[in-house]
């Protein structure tokens, strides 16, 4: 393992062991859809956003127990989109993270209703008391979590753009139409992660700025590494049925450019990525590392 692994490793394991108490189980058979959430949530996962948000909030000096809350909101509506992705009206996919996707697990309406459960729980947990911020740092991040999850070019409506693509891929720009499913399907989470974390340290315009372009980039990354992986991946490794893409005709990165080009454009990304944080010094070296993780991983 690398250091850059074992670090990572060591957020997830503390990340992961701060989950139980976010969500006590209430009496009542309706805590079925509490358990469901907590399933998918506690389901393993690299918790890569939550890690942004916690290296980009430490450049400001804001310790990693002030910024939880703000992580484990992102990781929730995270894995929310993830079980609605999986749905049989969707991707419909039985395995996720190495273990059945949610509504094999429990049933398809618990499913959805996890999603809902853990979509708008993400809200709560960052207007909680416990998150240690101004009424206004929370405020601001909670619109620009709606933003960027949302129908109005964020996830949601890269979500709706990938469906019709999938329906429709001789589109006349496919350059163009990728790149935009990205930005808004992927992108837009990857890059509130680093505006959280300079939201909740005041960054200045500069600042966001550049961590605005950093997050563009290994988002991007990020996704021609994930259509990388759907051919060349290990199943075992991804927890998750590949060969999809292909298999259903998607326009990807890969399908557009071919592995070796895809290969290089992600590795140019990583590059410009990083060369972006020298005006951080040494305090932004876990954020570069992340970005070659996310051009060498292999889950
Ligand atoms: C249902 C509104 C709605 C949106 C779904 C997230 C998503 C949008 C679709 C999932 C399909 C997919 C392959 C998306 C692109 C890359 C991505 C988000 C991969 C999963 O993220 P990781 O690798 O997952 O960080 P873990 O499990 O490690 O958290």
């Amino acid at each position: 393992m690398t250091d850059f692994s074992s670090y990572l490793s060591t957020f997830s394991q503390d990340f992961n062991q701060k989950l139980p108490n976010l969500f006590p189980l209430p009496k009542g058979e309706e805590n079925r859809v509490i358990k469901a959430m907590y399933y998918s949530l506690s389901n393993g996962g690299k918790r890569l956003r939550p890690f942004l948000v916690t290296e980009t909030a430490k450049l400001f000096n804001i310790s990693s127990e002030e910024s939880f809350m703000t992580g484990a909101a992102l990781e929730c509506l995270h894995t929310y989109s993830l079980i609605h992705d999986d749905l049989p009206a969707m991707d419909n996919d039985d395995l996720r993270r190495g273990k059945p996707t949610c509504h094999k697990q429990f049933d398809e309406a618990t499913a959805i209703l996890a999603g809902d459960g853990l979509l708008t729980y993400a809200f709560e947990l960052i207007c909680n008391e416990a998150n240690p911020f101004s009424s206004s740092i929370k405020n601001k991040l909670c619109s620009l979590l709606a933003n960027a999850a949302g129908a109005f070019n964020g996830m949601v409506a890269g979500q709706m753009l990938d469906i019709l693509t999938e329906h429709n891929t001789d589109t006349k720009q496919p350059q163009k139409t990728i790149n935009r499913i990205e930005e808004m399907k992927t992108g837009r989470l990857l890059r509130y992660a680093c505006e959280a974390g300079a939201v909740l340290g005041q960054a200045t315009e500069e600042q966001l700025q550049t961590l605005n372009f950093y997050s563009r980039k290994i988002g991007t990354a990020f996704q021609i590494v994930d259509d990388i992986l759907d051919v060349e991946g290990k199943q075992e490794l991804m927890g998750k049925t590949l060969g999809k893409d292909a298999a259903q005709g998607k326009l990807t990165f890969v399908s557009l450019y071919g592995l070796a080009e895809a290969k290089t454009i992600a590795s140019q990304l990583i590059s410009e990525a990083i060369s972006a944080l020298e005006v951080f010094g040494g305090s932004a070296q876990r954020l570069k590392e992340l970005a070659y993780f996310i051009l060498n991983r292999n889950n």
